[in-house]
């Protein structure tokens, strides 16, 4: 058996460890509106794209849209208010031109809006938080940007069955909190809680820190109400967790990025929050010890492990070096371990779940699998453990420029993607890092490479022959993110002909004029 290091902190031991740098999850507003610095080329200028047969904003559908929204603030203006926060994604990768953003207070407007904009042939780029990670919440020439923030009203929570009904707009961290005062949780969870909305949540079908545990939101919706591009209200924002009256309507909004209809409400089944929770930070030597770790967590923690994460050195080290935020398990010379994995446990009875976590811990260490830990009970001591993890996507934008990829592999092959990444890179004198971490359960790799600019020698290593890989391991090159405007071009190397033919069948059915978010997903 192999020495360890040092052993597994138990939860008062990690408080103290804790107590020493890192600092609590992100909660704070991601992006800060009309923000003009850094601003990325235009998406039109950076990318040879045609401007779709569109009408060009008027003054006089202007003055249509003032008298539809007449509160104030409804309707915002390049030229009055500044639109840069609604044309630059989060990334600020893509930046488009548009001249006029939207925000309805109800469904009604919404589907006025929408009349009127397929009568009149205007584009729209519906909007939520404006975090999407692959460029499809932010127009690409001069769609009016639809903001769903207005409409963010909780319509109900039944207590008994587990149900929530919410506008759209609704904020995800803001829905977390209520659900748990009545002690329900939202089945899903992302670094971008404080800033995203269910809309966009759905739209996206967001993965996040919990699918493990929930499944993905194809499970968890259990209705909508949408609008589609000539202003018709679709309502089947049943609430029934059972429903087989014909097609699943609701499940083609799920993923569909904007481009199907405009998602005013929605309904999802919540399960009970646990009573207890745990979160393990493992340190390993080794990506298969990480693989190890997580056939014995299934096995040994079953029914209560809720997630379980990964990250490598590099992105522990990209999240200290940006965000101070230090790792609580460095090794005795001060270096980082080549692995860190992240095990959450979520059940009904503290003492059975802490022995049932203890006992796969100690299991773990006595095969050496695990080289250094630390545990947390308490909630300020788990949202610790959980900083570097949920921030190292916002710790990669002070590198500069992101090549962002979201993956889909066979788990074995899961790390060999990075590695592989690393020796296409090396040499390259203009690339900063190449960081992997991700979602171990559900083989979802979050491979980042960061230069101090955009450098087309780099994106041109990288694609297509990354696409290339993915397919060949029968993987998929979108794994949670989605396809927005970024990644339309090679969905060929994840569906087939026929699939992307039927896609582009069912975009045309219900938005005949492609008005909704156009140049996005469907290629
Ligand atoms: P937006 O970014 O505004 O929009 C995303 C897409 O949905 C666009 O195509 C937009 O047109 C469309 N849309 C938005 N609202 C509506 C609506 N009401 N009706 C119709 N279409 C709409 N994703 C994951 O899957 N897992 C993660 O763990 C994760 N972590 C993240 C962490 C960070 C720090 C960041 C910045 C992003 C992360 N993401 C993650 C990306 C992710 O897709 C989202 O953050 C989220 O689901 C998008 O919601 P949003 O409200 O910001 O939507
Ligand atoms: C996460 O899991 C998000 O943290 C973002 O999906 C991933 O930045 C990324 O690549
Ligand atoms: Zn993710």
């Amino acid at each position: 058996m192999r020495r360890l290091s040092r052993a597994i902190h138990l939860p008062a031991a990690s408080a103290k460890l804790l107590a020493r740098g890192t600092t609590p999850t992100t909660t704070t507003t991601l992006f800060a509106r009309g923000n003009s610095s850094g601003l990325p080329p235009q998406t039109a200028e950076r990318y040879a794209i045609a401007r779709g047969k569109f009408q060009v904003l008027s003054q006089q559908h202007l003055d249509h849209f003032r008298r539809l929204l007449p509160s104030s603030g409804s309707v915002l203006t390049a030229e009055e208010d500044g639109l840069d926060g609604y044309n630059v994604d989060w990334l600020k990768t893509v930046r488009g031109q548009s001249r006029v953003v939207l925000k309805p207070s109800t469904t009604e407007e919404v589907s006025a809006i929408l009349r009127y904009c397929s009568e009149h042939s205007l584009a729209v780029c519906p909007q939520g938080g404006n975090t999407g990670l692959v460029g499809g919440s932010v127009p690409v020439f001069d769609e009016i940007v639809l903001s769903m923030s207005r409409m963010d009203k909780i319509i109900s929570v039944d207590e008994i069955s587990g149900t929530l009904v919410c506008e759209a707009g609704c904020i995800l961290e803001r829905i977390s909190d209520h659900l748990a005062e009545k002690g329900l949780r939202m089945p899903l969870d992302l670094g971008a809680k404080g800033s995203c909305q269910l809309g966009g949540n759905i739209s996206t079908n967001a993965g996040g820190l919990r699918l493990l545990r929930y499944g993905s939101l194809h499970g968890s919706i259990l209705g909508a109400e949408f609008v589609m591009a000539d202003g018709t209200v679709i309502d089947v924002l049943s609430e029934m967790r059972k429903d087989n009256t014909g097609y699943d309507l609701k499940q083609l909004i799920v993923g569909s990025e904007g481009t199907l209809g405009v998602v005013t409400k929605l309904s999802f089944a919540c399960p009970p929050k646990p009573a207890s929770e745990a979160v393990a930070l493992l340190a390993c030597d080794s990506f298969e010890d990480v693989l190890c770790l997580f056939r014995e967590a299934r096995q040994g923690l079953a029914e209560i492990l809720s997630a379980f994460e990964f990250y490598d050195a590099a992105s522990a080290g990209v999240a200290r070096e940006h965000l101070g935020l230090s790792s609580p398990l460095l090794r005795d010379d001060g270096t980082e371990s080549p692995f860190y994995v992240l095990v959450e446990t979520g059940g009904s009875n503290a003492r059975h779940d802490e022995e049932k976590v203890h006992a796969f811990l100690e299991r773990m260490l006595s095969t050496g699998r695990v080289q250094n830990g630390t545990m947390a009970t308490e909630p300020s001591k788990i949202k610790a453990l959980w900083a570097t993890r949920e921030r190292i996507t916002e710790a990669l934008l002070h590198d500069g420029y992101v090549y962002k990829y979201d993956v889909s592999l066979p788990l074995r092959d899961l790390y060999g993607a990075v590695e592989a990444t690393r020796e296409r890179l090396a040499g390259h004198p203009g690339v900063t890092r190449v960081v992997g971490f991700g979602h171990v359960g559900d083989g979802n790799l979050h491979l980042n490479i960061t230069s101090p600019q955009y450098e087309e020698a780099i994106a041109d290593l990288l694609e297509p022959w990354l696409w290339e890989q993915v397919a060949a391991a029968r993987g998929s090159i979108s794994a949670e993110h989605g396809v927005g405007f970024k990644k339309r071009d090679v969905l060929g190397y994840s569906k087939s002909p026929e699939a992307l033919s039927l896609m582009r069948q069912l975009k045309d059915t219900m938005d005949p004029k492609g008005i909704l978010n156009p140049y996005k997903t469907v290629p």
